[in-house]
């Protein structure tokens, strides 16, 4: 047959459609990210992780080899490494292996994978990442110091300086730190949108810089750049004995800008003594005070080329700092929700008030007109009293009020900037005028975490207790995990970390968030090993080594392992790990570690009333022994994750010992705690204290103890984590269910019935009858007892990484129907791809839901028996390619591959 030109012409166009089908997979390699960012600028890290994602139609889809290509200064740059083809399954943190990375450039990457059906992707889309500056040398910039004036309100100095941009600018990076916290602007605009910078470290160990692209923000000819300083944790009040200049007296800047022209020549921009100081309209700040803002005083302009800076002195030149300069690993705070007023209210004391609606974490912006003088104090407060009062009692020495002074002009605009506030209620003293709505809008600001988790229900008080634990993450999530965002606190409480973390795992992505803290906890931990009760250490050392908050320093890199598959965190952590063993080894006789001072089961059920002798004290040597073990079987872990078999023999061994001696100090032979507390039992069954035989009465002590409290927990910081696990670990779910729907006191629902937005600290922080818990300690934003969420996300929705497989790569999903529930779904974005589990009950049977992201598999354990019908997208399930494993009474088990999955279950 001959074919005519147009045939031909149509038939290789088919064929090459054909081909190009084959050759490439149904598979597109999306979502590259490095270090667990997407094109992040300021890495000094040498060899930065890889991670991308799968996506394609089909089921299964497993990858079997990938190549990594990266270049430097563009896509087309010179090539710095290719991985060649390599076999393997690897898609999350592939590490770098080309040669060193240069300061201060630009690497563009990208990726392409083979699947298990032996077909190649393209290329995915380049990402990039920007290297910081790896050698001290590579700093041309010194520190400056700015203007102070006498009076005892530290005014915040401003630095400025006008430089020449003599070319056409093909890019200017701005790598940018302080002591204390900074501002800029280049042309009076601001650099980058980041707040509180530089965050908070261990400053007396190490500092991080930040790194901005600033290119479109030059002009060709005069520039200017106009810096404002604040105290921040550096020299500000932080803690709870009214301290400062924790760190330093003197707050400080190191501002380098280095510009490369389009012709390829470079110049350099650096803070010296060349640049100028003076002081303007922020007159204080301090984090738990609040802002003093005059705008009488404002030098206008002075961030722009041409001001009259005569009339400034140079900037002072000041000591350098001495210790580590480091690029953010972790994501900056910015700017996240706002909030209008949900109701403007005149309280029975005559205060005007407004309440957004939500207790959150952040400031308000304030319009107003009025005249020169006129001065307004905004006071923050999270609660109203029993008469519906603004209530600050709570925040202790913390004042937390803005105080903003009119310069008279037009509309003015005022917002804080080196300060947060923990509220939901605003009082206004002295506003000119109708107070409206429409001039107040609240905004919320916290590490800019990526949302990863949703969970859902058919109760919509678990809703909102969900909405709770969500918001607690928000509002303490500043750079460090903070207790609580309002009083003479806000502090890296190592426990309330430690109890939250795996439930923040969920909700955020924490990876980066809490590896830098990690970092700061290392170099804080003492030599003898023992680890501070807060980090940054701000309290000195002897606040430090408490059971079950020094164990941050085992538990937050273990989960954080478990939650990522992050084997770097762990290995850097390891040494610290083995360290804080080391301490409690050491401070142990015949393997009982019975000594110095612990916190215990912090905040447990203790009523007012307690003539009976129901509160539920716990042994605080008991749990430090129960801590102990437990480090040391995380240690453990680490060692097999990281092939340190020597270690692993030795604390094994070890372990052993530290359980001998808890069973015969603290249990008697019939297995009986000698505190018969629910945290008692709680954790000597969580850490497998007790041998096997004792267990199961052991649970069923605790279950009866929770009966006998009328379904109830008496649970504190320490207890509270692993109760419901314990409880459906035993078989004992339904009676967890019945703890997470109690809706009195003491419960999880509690102060969500009282309409609570956030976790409170305390159980019972507000009572029944609307009168308060003890002032000094009485958060309404603190985690710790969020923690919760964990159990609803792995028991309710049943979504978990199997045992032995971190990070999601092999998935163990296994629902739990209960608590009258109808309906549940959690949703998680893993590093993998998206993970859902969901199920619905109604009188036909029971639906599940699922989604398996691609290169990983999940089985599947459903709470059916083999005789009940099971059906695949609504065809029976042995007709399906779905692989059945096993089935038991009550228990049907499942391996699915990547994909989504509809299964229904008719009784
Ligand atoms: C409180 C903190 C924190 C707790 C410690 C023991 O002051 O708020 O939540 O961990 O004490």
């Amino acid at each position: 047959m001959k074919l005519n030109y147009f045939s031909r012409g149509f038939v290789s166009m088919f064929l090459l459609l054909l081909c190009s089908q084959m050759i490439f997979a149904q598979v597109t390699v999306m979502n590259t990210r490095c270090e667990n960012l997407a094109n992040p600028i300021g890495l000094d890290i040498a060899a930065p992780r890889f991670s991308w994602q799968l996506k394609g139609k089909e089921r299964g889809i497993q990858q079997t080899a990938y190549e990594i290509e990266v270049f430097s200064g563009s896509p087309k740059g010179v090539r710095a490494w290719t991985s060649g083809k390599v076999n393997s399954d690897s898609s999350v943190f592939v590490s770098y292996k080309g040669g060193n990375l240069k300061s201060g450039t630009q690497y563009f990457w990208h990726v392409r994978v083979w699947d298990n059906k032996g077909k190649m992707s393209k290329w995915s889309e380049f990402g990039n990442w920007h290297t910081g500056l790896f050698e001290a040398s590579d700093w041309k910039a010194k520190w400056i110091g700015g203007a102070a004036d006498s009076s005892s309100e530290q005014p915040s100095p401003l630095l400025r300086k006008e430089f020449q941009s003599a070319k056409k600018v093909r890019s200017a990076i701005a790598y940018i730190t302080a002591k204390g916290m900074y501002e800029a602007k280049v042309n009076g605009k601001r650099v980058g949108d980041a707040y509180l910078s530089p965050g908070w470290t261990s400053y007396n160990k190490r500092l991080q810089y930040q790194v901005y692209d600033i290119t479109d923000m030059l002009r060709q000819g005069e520039n200017a750049i106009g810096v404002t300083l604040g105290n921040g944790w550096y020299r500000g009040n932080i803690g709870f004995q009214g301290q400062r200049n924790y760190y330093g007296k003197d707050i400080g800047l190191l501002f380098q800008l280095d510009i490369t022209y389009t012709d390829g020549s470079k110049a350099t921009v650096v803070s010296d003594e060349s640049w100028k100081t003076s002081t303007g309209r922020i007159r204080s700040s301090e984090i738990y005070h609040g802002e003093i803002i005059d705008n009488r005083l404002e030098q206008n302009g002075w961030e722009l080329v041409g001001f009259d800076d005569a009339g400034w002195k140079p900037a002072i030149s000041a000591a350098p700092y001495e210790h580590a300069l480091v690029a953010t690993l972790n994501e900056p705070i910015r700017k996240k929700e706002e909030f209008k007023p949900a109701k403007m209210i005149t309280t029975p004391s005559g205060e005007k008030i407004i309440d957004f609606g939500q207790n959150m974490v952040g400031w308000v912006k304030v319009k107003v007109r009025g005249n020169k003088g006129d001065s307004i104090k905004i006071y923050h407060a999270e609660i109203l009293d029993k008469s519906g009062n603004f209530y600050t009692t709570n925040l202790r020495a913390a004042r937390q009020e803005n105080i903003y002074i009119l310069s008279g002009d037009a509309e003015e605009v005022f917002e804080p900037h080196f300060t947060f506030q923990g509220f939901r209620y605003i009082k206004i003293e002295g506003y000119p005028g109708e107070i409206k709505p429409e001039n107040f809008t609240a905004i919320t600001l916290y590490s800019d975490m990526k949302p990863t988790g949703e969970f859902t229900s058919s109760n919509t008080l678990i809703n909102q207790l969900q909405h709770n634990i969500q918001w607690g993450q928000r509002g303490n999530f500043l750079d460090v995990p903070t207790d609580c965002p309002q009083r003479d606190e806000r502090l890296g409480w190592t426990g309330d970390a430690q109890v939250f973390y795996r439930t923040a795992s969920f909700n955020f992505g924490v990876n980066n968030f809490f590896s830098k803290w990690l970092k700061d906890l290392a170099l804080d931990q003492l030599d003898n090993g023992s680890v501070p009760f807060v980090i940054p250490n701000v309290l000195g050392k002897d606040a430090s080594g408490s059971a079950g908050w020094a164990d941050a320093a085992t538990i937050i890199p273990w989960q954080n392992y478990l939650a990522y598959g992050d084997k770097k965190t762990l290995l850097e952590q390891y040494a610290s790990m083995e360290k804080w063993v080391g301490f409690m080894n050491t401070n142990s006789k015949d393997d009982l570690w019975n000594k110095g001072f612990h916190f215990g089961d912090w905040l447990f059920y203790r009523p007012d009333d307690d003539n009976d002798g129901r509160s539920a004290i716990t042994d605080k040597y008991l749990i430090a022994q129960c801590f102990y073990a437990n480090s040391t079987q995380l240690l453990i872990n680490a060692a097999s994750v990281l092939g340190k078999n020597t270690d692993v023999e030795k604390y094994t061994a070890l372990l052993k010992k530290i359980k001998a001696a808890f069973n015969r100090e603290y249990v008697t032979q019939s297995g009986r705690l000698v505190s018969s507390s629910q945290t008692a039992y709680v954790l000597a069954l969580h850490f497998d204290m007790l041998p096997e035989a004792l267990r199961q009465q052991a649970a069923d002590r605790l279950s009866e103890n929770i009966s006998n409290y009328g379904d109830h927990l008496t649970t504190g910081f320490l207890g509270t984590p692993y109760l419901c696990h314990v409880l459906t670990r035993f078989g004992k779910t339904e009676q967890a269910f019945k703890l997470l729907m109690q809706e009195s006191y003491p419960s999880w629902l509690y102060p969500v019935k009282m309409g609570a937005t956030t976790i409170w600290e305390r159980w019972d922080g507000q009572k029944p009858d609307s009168s308060f818990q003890t002032p000094g300690m009485n958060s309404f934003n603190h985690y710790a007892y969020g923690a919760i969420g964990d159990w609803m996300y792995r028991t309710i929705a049943g979504l978990d990484t199997e045992e032995g497989f971190a990070g999601y790569k092999k998935i163990s999903i296994k629902p739990h129907i209960g608590g009258g529930l109808n309906y549940a779904k959690a949703v998680l974005q893993t590093n993998y791809g998206q993970l859902s589990s969901e199920w619905k009950v109604d009188a036909k049977g029971t639906t599940y839901n699922f989604e398996i992201p691609a290169n990983t598999s999940a089985k599947v354990y459903l709470p059916e028996a083999p005789g009940d019908k099971l059906f695949e997208n609504g065809k029976p399930l042995s007709t399906s390619t779905i692989k059945v494993i096993s089935t038991e009474a009550g228990r049907t088990e499942l391996l699915l591959g990547s994909g989504i999955y509809n299964l229904t279950v008719i009784k």
